[in-house]
């Protein structure tokens, strides 16, 4: 593999899940892979478990890491091509990427959509900039359409709480005060549909996901319907597409609460982080004994590690 910007940039989901699970059980198995080689991890945005984790695996593999928070202590970065730069923007990529792949040998991002130009997000400039102008693998920590490492340690999580029967997964919105970025939604769908699942969305009118991603996902508009007999819950909320990066709605008639939580199989509940109590989740369902939340955030360094161990062995 030499780029992880999309799920889609791995052979199999299902061979990188076992192999991430193989990894879990002696995380420093492969501890000088990496020897030598460094990490550059460019934040744009804030983070928390991406930040953590990605360092921690690329550390479990020898690497070293170099860690910049572009937003706040970067110089602004120009993006377009031919462009009179005598405004507030300082460097052009072109040069801060070739600069940045001099000084390392993997660069992973994060860079959130911005949620008010709806082709330019699309178009996921940022990354694709890094991609042809940094000449080195690029990974993916979060772009303007798409979160794989998250979507990845999803997929091992439920393989780890794998249910005997052909699980039933529910993808639900739930209110937010903020726009939100359709990213993690965005990959958890295309995850699901590399799966054999039963798999359902729910969210009120209005906040369809692009059609391009959800495809002929089931999309059920009444989310206690939806709960019905669901082996896991993936909570997440989004602004709307169609309206692009509106909130169309913050009543808490939506939020995941114990009563919606009866009406399902015992589900597992799961959400990315951070997650807003008693707005997204009630304290009761985050706290019970199936919500799983912890237990996915830790997979997110295995699905770094296993995601740059594959871009290691191809250097
Ligand atoms: C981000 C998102 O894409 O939804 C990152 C998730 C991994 N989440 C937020 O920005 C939440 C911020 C908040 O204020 O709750």
């Amino acid at each position: 593999m030499q780029h992880y910007t999309s799920l889609k940039d791995l052979d199999s989901l299902q061979i990188t899940v076992q192999e991430a699970i193989e990894l879990k059980k002696n995380e420093l198995q492969f501890k000088t892979l990496g020897e030598g080689k460094t990490i550059c991890l460019l934040f744009f945005n804030n983070s928390l478990r991406t930040r953590l984790s990605t360092q921690k695996a690329a550390q479990n593999l020898g690497m070293h890491t170099i860690v910049m928070n572009f937003g706040s202590e970067g110089w602004q970065l120009e993006f377009e091509d031919g462009v009179v730069m005598n405004q507030n923007k300082s460097e052009h990529i072109k040069e801060a990427a070739k600069v940045i792949a001099q000084y390392c040998n993997i660069v992973a991002i994060r860079a959130f959509a911005s949620l008010t130009d709806k082709e330019k997000d699309n178009a996921e400039i940022v990354i694709n900039s890094f991609e042809k102008y940094a000449g080195i693998p690029v990974v993916n920590m979060e772009s303007a359409t798409g979160h794989p490492l998250q979507a990845l340690a999803d997929a091992i999580t439920m393989e780890e709480n794998k249910v005997l029967h052909k699980p039933k997964v529910v993808l639900s919105w739930a209110p937010h005060p903020k726009a939100l970025p359709h990213a993690v939604a965005n990959s958890f769908v295309e995850m699901m549909q590399f799966q054999g699942a039963d798999f359902v969305i729910t969210h009120p009118e209005g906040y369809e996901l692009n059609p391009e991603i959800t495809k002929n996902s089931t999309i059920e508009y009444n989310q206690e319907k939806a709960f019905e007999n669901a082996d896991f819950i993936y909570v997440k909320n989004w602004s709307s597409y169609k309206e692009y990066g509106q909130v169309l709605k913050t009543d808490s008639e939506w939020m995941i609460n114990a009563d919606k939580m009866k009406l399902t199989n015992n589900a597992k509940f799961m959400h990315c982080l951070p997650v807003r109590r008693n707005v997204i989740v009630a304290d009761e369902v985050i706290d019970s004994e199936n919500s799983i939340v912890i237990q996915q955030a830790n997979n997110r360094t295995y699905s770094a590690q296993i995601v740059l161990k594959k871009i290691l062995e191809n250097l």
